[in-house]
């Protein structure tokens, strides 16, 4: 139930929150603003609705409560900033996520029921015996279909479970709608202890049959967990794990091994934020993935016990744009070392830079060396912009500092109105707060702060004709703005951009299922000086954009819109209808704007085209190349595998 103000205001003071200044301050931009509370630690958290966010915490000790036990789930009302608590059957701790083609979202994974401080149930104990009522959640699948009325809940269904353990699954949705499960180990742990803890496996929900084995879960022991995977506009997929990286052709089951990935490791929990760049008419839609921090570890360093939140991470950024090109490539590197920063792909095209620490990793234990018990120290308060377009040496731009310290088990997700909701960080086993141990540095938080960007308080534009639902290829269709909304500048409708996001299934510095994805756009300027913006559908092929829910901003000039809700393709599960790619009208430029600008002639690329695809970038075709020659490093190195 949500929480009335007086209630907040009450579990504010007892929280002598720093923030509380901050209350009375206004959306300002290139600010965080604190906004309400969570009600459960924000271990995952995704946008399900323009309204609503879900937040999924492990099994704990939150005040909250739902069906007489602690909730480990609530909704997020972005317009009250209140939270309604929600129940989830299973335990739910470091679950993996993502959207289906239908729109509705998965949580999947977990580990068995627990007990106060994390202490874990005898096995047999599986069904709701612990006071927290908590049952397995090892092999659970939790399904929502997200509402705007609070009548949804949460099916946590055991008749739906997969049939092995997962705890740190990743998952990523595919061209039609259904989602590869990958990953993930039997009982949980820092990392994949032991090969008999692994689940070295893949499978789909809805299910293609029994799980298959992927060699590289095999290959990359103990450093594993939380594999980092994405699909590419190829159909392959990008999978990185320790130090290793593969091009996995999952139709055909075939793993292509790559260079391992520079300086340091990435996955969880040396935890770096990773995305992918803006796919866009000029790149033509291809993928690069950056990777930002992490930590050097050798592999037995991770299993061993050792003050490592005294260890500090890296700097180091790197890049890969695996269709075109299997090298790694430096990326202008971070200012200080990280773990545990979050990228959040912004509509304006850069990405925003959030959270984490200066030492140590993601985790947390009982250990002597523990700060309470974080295995991570020094929080980097500092956020950033890092903008793929801008010059080497000069990509990264301080955004705005935070007082919260959000380390293991933070948030952060792109909000429709282009500002970002941050939150979360609890590295403790149960719920800490400073009323209930003043001996702890860091508390479980459950503020929510939202950034509002650089962009914030210029006027957005409102544009009309924003459509519900896209298709692959097909007709294109019109948006139209007024001069006010190019922002009283007619020869900003060349500055105009058509943007989708979809905003992933945030936990553990990853939104998984992550995209910015830039439609084809051509324009007829009015002579009122408004103009219409000719849209082409999505590419016709869902590999660069899968199915399912997302967002849709038209951005003038770098300043976002407000997002409509779009559904892609065809809103189900199974083969999504595929049109020929749209042909774009000719840019127009109206007699009045021709002469007030000296004769320009429209975005150079339009004026001499005649179809949208004749300005596609070249790209260098050496992935066929290359990919042959990762085949016969993938079959010996399959051959040695199997000696
Ligand atoms: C716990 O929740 C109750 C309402 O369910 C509220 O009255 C109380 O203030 C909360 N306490 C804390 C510490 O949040
Ligand atoms: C989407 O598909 C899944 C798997 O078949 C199903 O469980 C779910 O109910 C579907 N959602 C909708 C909105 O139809
Ligand atoms: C990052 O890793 C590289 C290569 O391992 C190393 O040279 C560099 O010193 C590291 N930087 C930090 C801050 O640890
Ligand atoms: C506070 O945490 C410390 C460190 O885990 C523990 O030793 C102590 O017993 C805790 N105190 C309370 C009051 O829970
Ligand atoms: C954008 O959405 C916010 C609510 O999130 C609303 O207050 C504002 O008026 C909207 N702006 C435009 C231009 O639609
Ligand atoms: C937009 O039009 C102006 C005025 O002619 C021109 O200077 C500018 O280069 C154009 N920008 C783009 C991105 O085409
Ligand atoms: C753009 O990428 C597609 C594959 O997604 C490829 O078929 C096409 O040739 C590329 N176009 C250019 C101009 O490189
Ligand atoms: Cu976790």
């Amino acid at each position: 139930m949500p929480l009335s103000p007086s209630v907040i205001l009450h579990v504010l003071s007892l929280t002598a929150l720093s923030v509380a200044p901050s209350l009375a301050q206004a959306q300002t931009p290139n600010t965080f603003k604190y906004v309400g509370l969570s009600g459960v630690s924000a271990q995952q958290l995704f946008l399900g609705t323009l309204n609503k966010v879900y937040i999924v915490d492990k099994t704990e000790n939150n005040n909250a409560t739902v069906n007489g036990h602690p909730a480990w789930a609530t909704e997020y009302d972005l317009t009250t900033n209140e939270f309604r608590t929600m129940d989830v059957l299973s335990n739910s701790f470091c679950a993996g996520g993502t959207v289906l083609g239908n729109g509705t979202w998965l949580n999947v994974g977990g580990n068995q029921a627990i007990t106060y401080n994390g202490v874990a149930m005898p096995n047999t104990q599986q069904t709701g015996q612990s006071p927290y009522k908590d049952w397995d959640g090892g092999k659970a699948i939790r399904l929502i279909d997200p509402c705007d009325d609070e009548s949804c809940e949460w099916v946590d269904n055991p008749a739906m479970y997969m049939t092995s353990r997962r705890w740190y699954p990743t998952l990523e949705t595919l061209e039609d709608g259904s989602a590869m499960i990958m990953g993930g180990c039997e009982w949980g742990g820092y990392v994949n202890y032991a090969d008999n803890q692994n689940n070295p496996t893949v499978e789909y929900f809805p299910s293609k049959g029994t799980p298959f084995t992927l060699n590289f879960l095999l290959k990359t022991m103990p450093v594993n967990l939380f594999p980092l995977v994405w699909l590419l506009p190829s159909g392959n997929m990008l999978v990185q794990a320790e130090f290793q990286a593969e091009i996995f052709d999952y139709k055909n089951n075939i793993e292509y091994p790559i260079a391992d990935i520079p300086d340091c490791v990435r996955v969880y929990p040396a935890s770096a934020g990773t995305a992918v760049f803006p796919m866009t008419p000029e790149n033509n839609w291809t993928a690069t993935i950056i990777f930002c921090g992490g930590t050097f570890l050798e592999a037995d360093q991770w299993t061993t016990t050792w003050a490592i939140n005294t260890y500090p991470a890296n700097q180091s950024c790197v890049k890969i744009t695996p269709d075109v090109d299997l090298n790694w490539y430096h990326e202008d590197p971070l200012d200080t070392g990280r773990s545990m920063g979050n990228f959040i792909n912004l509509p304006d095209g850069r990405l925003f830079y959030v959270n984490g620490a200066h030492l140590g990793t993601a985790g947390y234990g009982p250990e002597d060396w523990t700060i309470g018990q974080s295995y991570a120290d020094q929080p980097v308060y500092q956020s950033w912009y890092f903008d793929p377009k801008a010059a080497a040496g000069s990509k990264w731009s301080k955004a705005a500092v935070s007082p919260i310290p959000r380390m293991y088990h933070s948030v952060a997700s792109l909000l429709p109105d282009g500002s970002v909701i941050v939150s979360g960080s609890n590295p403790n086993a149960d719920y800490v707060s400073k009323e209930l141990n003043t001996t702890y540095t860091y508390f479980t938080q459950y503020q929510v702060e939202i950034f509002y960007p650089d962009y914030w308080g210029k006027t957005k534009p409102n544009p009309t004709g924003m459509p519900t639902q896209l298709t692959y290829g097909g007709d294109p269709f019109d948006i139209h703005l007024t001069l006010a909304d190019l922002d009283n500048s007619a020869i900003n409708i060349n500055k105009t951009r058509a943007v989708i996001i979809r905003t992933g299934f945030s936990t553990h510095t990853m939104n998984m299922g992550q995209r910015h994805v830039e439609l084809d756009t051509s324009f007829t300027t009015q002579d009122d000086g408004g103009a219409i913006l000719h849209v082409a559908q999505v590419e016709p092929n869902p590999a660069i954009l899968v199915p399912g829910p997302a967002l849709f901003f038209i951005v003038v000039n770098g300043v976002p819109s407000n997002a409509s809700w779009v559904t892609i393709g065809d809103g189900i599960i199974g083969q999504q209808t595929i049109k020929p790619r749209s042909v774009l009208p000719r840019s127009q430029i109206s007699a009045q704007l021709m002469a007030q600008y000296g004769g320009y002639t429209g975005r150079s690329s339009y004026a001499v085209d005649t179809s949208a695809s004749a300005k596609r970038v070249s790209v260098d075709p050496v992935y066929t190349v290359q990919v042959v020659v990762g085949a016969i490093i993938g079959i010996i190195s399959l051959c040695l595998f199997n000696l």
